[in-house]
């Protein structure tokens, strides 16, 4: 205990020296040690700095080089943050990660971690991992969007804190990744978050940041073992599909949808929704007796009962209301009224390059995406509106089955099916230009036989005229 409280007070007292003799020590080409530069992000009140305390200052920690970071700072939380940042300029794939310790803090939610940003701007793109003083540790935070809010979850008392970015095929990997002694793993309750090629610059910003969390006070973490890694694997596997088929499924652009209505909502969720497409029955339930089925083909999947995603000009779903002509684009509620309990499943063959994909869905409630049969993700499976992307590998170029699974519980119903462009640009799977080209993956619908034979005496134009 003595000798804890020695090494404290030398700490802060050589920490004091420096903030004197280089008031704040802020100027961004400071080098310190490992770090290349260290600088306070979005003004927060206290100065912060960062110092090389060489090697093994605290006895027992061994040859790790340490560092002493004394942070001012409101958060880093929300649409923008205040914190004291060391780090470096990288291009390509890295990991970085770190241990540490608090000297002081005065807030239980001062947070240490290591993060990869998209700038030094107070309200950029990133993925970070932090202890806080008193309160969650491990914690995973990350920002998609500029000057966005701040998702974030975590648990645990990990030794380590790491975050992670790889491009796929021009998307952006990053997880959020902690050690508590058996290697690393995913921060308790994240998974892999995906942006869009041209979200993340070609060179980021990757280091360790410590915010105090109050701008009275400045706070000081003990920062060692800082490892700048390359060349590591995601923790993440991601589906690959590999099984194309001859051809073409049907000359068709679009999607079949089929809606079905459970005759009980006993036990209502994906394995009855699944059950009432398959004809299975699953365990101890009365589905899949269905009160309703109907079929429709669509250009786009872009649907709602109730709320919406981020498309408008929905249609209404088959079934559920009347005919989407009689209402176009579908008022909220579609056609007056709130449905609940029904799922949708989507058939159609989409033509996919070799390389890295993703498609996603936003929908209220839950999605499950196949392609090639294999499922390449599933949203939460209740759930309000939102955007969920997956990334999946194409390994032979060429056309794969595509099924989506949808179901709605209770409260807002929408699905939209959507693509992530190679340029970054989301738009609906399917969606077509003015010209009738499809502007991503070219998507046809899987007919039924009956349908089939409906098109074989001249159905088809009737379908075409209806989606027109
Ligand atoms: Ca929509
Ligand atoms: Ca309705
Ligand atoms: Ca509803
Ligand atoms: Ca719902």
């Amino acid at each position: 205990m003595f000798k804890k409280l020695c090494v404290t007070l030398v700490v802060l007292a050589l920490s004091a020296q420096v903030a004197t003799a280089d008031v704040g020590n802020t100027n961004p080409n400071d080098i310190v040690g490992i770090f290349n530069y260290n600088e306070d992000i979005g003004n927060p009140r206290g100065y912060g700095f960062t110092m090389d305390m060489g090697v093994g200052i605290e006895p027992g920690l061994g040859n790790s080089r340490e560092y002493l970071i004394t942070a001012g700072g409101a958060d880093i939380w929300g649409t923008w943050d205040q914190m004291h940042l060391a780090y470096n300029l990288v291009s390509g794939d890295v990991r970085v990660s770190a241990a540490g310790s608090w000297v002081v803090a005065n807030d239980g939610w001062a947070k240490w971690g290591p993060v990869i940003r998209a700038s030094t701007a107070a309200d950029a793109v990133y993925m970070g991992t932090f202890n806080s003083y008193l309160n969650t540790k491990g914690q995973g935070q990350w920002r998609t969007e500029t000057g966005a809010g701040t998702g974030g979850t975590g648990g645990g008392d990990p030794l380590k804190l790491g975050v992670a970015m790889k491009t796929l095929g021009g998307f952006t990997v990053m997880e959020s990744l902690v050690d508590v002694g058996a290697g690393w793993q995913l921060a308790q309750g994240t998974n892999a978050v995906i942006l869009a090629p041209g979200v993340m610059p070609d060179t980021v910003v990757a280091g360790i940041a410590v915010t105090s969390h109050n701008n009275n006070y400045l706070a000081q973490a003990r920062i060692k073992d800082v490892a700048y890694e390359s060349d590591f694997d995601l923790i993440t596997q991601f589906p690959k599909v590999t099984n194309p088929n001859p051809g073409q499924c049907s000359d068709i652009p679009g999607f079949q949808i089929t809606v079905m209505r459970p005759a009980s909502n006993d036990g209502w969720g994906y394995a009855a929704a699944e059950g009432l497409f398959t004809g299975a029955t699953p365990p101890g339930l009365l589905i899949p007796a269905f009160t309703l089925s109907e079929t429709r083909f669509d250009p786009v999947i872009n649907l709602r009962d109730t709320g919406d995603g981020a498309f408008g000009d929905n249609r209404s779903f088959p079934g559920i209301d009347p005919d989407w002509t009689l209402e176009f684009p579908a008022l909220d509620p579609a056609h007056g009224d709130d449905d609940d309990n029904f799922a949708a499943q989507v058939l159609a063959c989409v033509y996919l390059t070799e390389g890295w994909h993703v498609f996603g869905a936003n929908s209220d409630d839950g999605t499950i995406i196949r392609v090639g049969g294999v499922e390449i993700g599933r949203t939460a499976e209740w759930k309000g509106a939102s955007n969920v992307d997956f990334l999946f590998e194409v390994a032979t170029t060429g056309w794969y089955d595509f099924e989506a699974i949808w179901l709605e519980g209770g409260g807002g119903a929408n699905l939209e099916l959507h693509e992530v462009l190679s340029t970054g640009q989301r738009i609906l799977l399917g969606a077509q230009d003015g010209q009738g080209h499809f502007i991503g993956s070219p998507v046809y619908a899987v007919p039924e036989p009956a349908t089939i034979a409906l098109l074989g005496l001249g159905g088809l134009s009737l379908l075409r005229r209806k989606r027109s």
